[in-house]
């Protein structure tokens, strides 16, 4: 790590970079190995490899219990997660969600032949915004899904009331939102159901896979039938299916990484109050903070770049990855800006403004294991050299 003290010190400027090693966004996180590879031994000599298997069934339990909730079907991925869900609550037509969040959530509507409607959002929690949902309800739209982004709750009682009154379903992607509470009461407990991502650049993962939470058993039911391709039984088939089923490495690395969640938890926190506190007086960026009343997993650290800032966002950027800080632009330009929804959609911009705003003032910054408060501090040194020196 070397000391910034002027902008000729910078990488851009033809020297070192400030890190020998690139610092990253998703770095994973391997929790107990020891219990990893133990259970892997299990595995093998058990030869049960997938299909609801012993390992699959231990996980959905502990995370059906961590986020008090009645059901979770895990699977390989949130995404098909969320395909399987729209699917159970049968959802056609139109669905609104917001532009800005991973595409995952407008392709897995898309994927099924629904269109997504986008809705803007609160350029403040960078969640949707109700009055901008109820703006895109027509006689066609069948749901609502919200997006914890960041991992900090959508405003849930906002969406279920615009959806209670115009009878829509409401469900969550809560790819971000393992652990997370709303007024105390963890993600899960929301809408018709809530779908996690459990992707290898989270700081809760199985590798590759994901999960759909819900208090409903009927729809629990239809969800845990479709993943295996409606098979009630062995040569039974009594719906239409996929093949959306978790094996049982995933499953070992989920309950591994389940061992050691509060640690790593508390490392996350520990990152984001050294970036809170290294940001001290700088006015060219804006954290985006997280509710220590409520529970929150800490694991994306956004910076919003100001409109004022001399060094542009994207410049920034530049810069940072120069000096192997690997800060990136989630989610730009938003899902509005990019195919099919750029065709099917070439005015929804003039919608979206506070979505088009964000996308491009937003920098998440690197977290993870890999990240403690010497480097925090030295990653703002990189920031503050760059700003100051303009
Ligand atoms: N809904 C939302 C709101 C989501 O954010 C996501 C996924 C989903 C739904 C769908 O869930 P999944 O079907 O994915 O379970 C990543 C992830 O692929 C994606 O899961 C995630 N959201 C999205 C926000 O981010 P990228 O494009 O950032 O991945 P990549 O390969 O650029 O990796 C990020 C950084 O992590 C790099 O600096 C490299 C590092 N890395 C990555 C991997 C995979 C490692 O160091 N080791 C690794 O193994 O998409």
């Amino acid at each position: 790590m070397k000391q910034i003290n002027s902008s000729r010190d910078l990488a851009v400027n033809g020297a070192e970079p400030a890190f020998s090693e690139p610092l990253h966004v998703g770095r994973p996180t391997v929790g107990d190995r020891e219990l990893f590879l133990h259970y892997t031994e299990e595995i093998l000599d058990r030869q049960w490899l997938t299909n609801n298997g012993p390992l699959v069934q231990e996980l959905e339990q502990r995370i059906a219990e961590y986020h008090n909730v009645s059901h979770c079907v895990a699977m390989c991925s949130g995404t098909v997660s969320l395909e399987i869900a729209i699917r159970a609550l049968q959802l056609q037509g139109e669905v609104i969600i917001p532009s800005y969040t991973f595409v995952a959530t407008a392709h897995a509507l898309h994927w099924q032949a629904i269109m997504p409607v986008f809705a803007d959002i609160d350029p403040q929690t960078h969640n949707l915004d109700p009055d901008a949902v109820r703006r895109m309800i027509t006689p066609r739209t069948s749901g609502i899904i919200g997006v914890h982004l960041w991992g900090r709750p959508a405003p849930v009682e906002a969406l279920q009331q615009i959806a209670d009154e115009h009878n829509l379903e409401l469900m969550f992607d809560a790819a971000h939102a393992f652990g997370s509470t709303h007024d105390g009461i963890k993600i899960g407990n929301f809408g018709r159901c809530e779908v996690l991502s459990f992707h290898a650049t989270k700081f809760f993962h199985t590798l590759e896979g994901g999960a759909v939470l819900t208090n409903d058993d009927e729809l629990a039911e239809a969800i845990r039938l479709m993943r295996n391709f409606g098979f009630c039984g062995l040569d039974n088939v009594i719906h239409p299916g996929t093949n959306g089923k978790m094996n049982e490495i995933s499953a070992a690395m989920g309950l591994a990484n389940l061992q050691s969640i509060e640690n790593v938890i508390e490392h996350n926190r520990r990152v984001y109050h050294a970036y809170r506190n290294a940001l001290d007086g700088v006015t060219s960026v804006r954290l985006l903070e997280y509710d220590e009343n409520e529970k929150n997993n800490y694991q994306y650290i956004v910076l919003e770049v100001e409109d004022d800032s001399v060094v542009k966002r994207d410049e920034m950027v530049a810069a940072l990855q120069a000096e192997n800080i690997l800060a990136r632009r989630y989610f730009w330009p938003g899902c509005q800006r990019i195919k099919p929804y750029l065709d099917l959609y070439p005015d929804a911009g003039r919608f979206l403004v506070n979505s088009e705003k964000v996308s491009n003032r937003v920098m998440v910054m690197p977290t993870g294991p890999a990240m403690d408060e010497r480097k925090v501090d030295a990653v703002i040194s990189v920031i503050r050299t760059l700003t100051a020196g303009r």
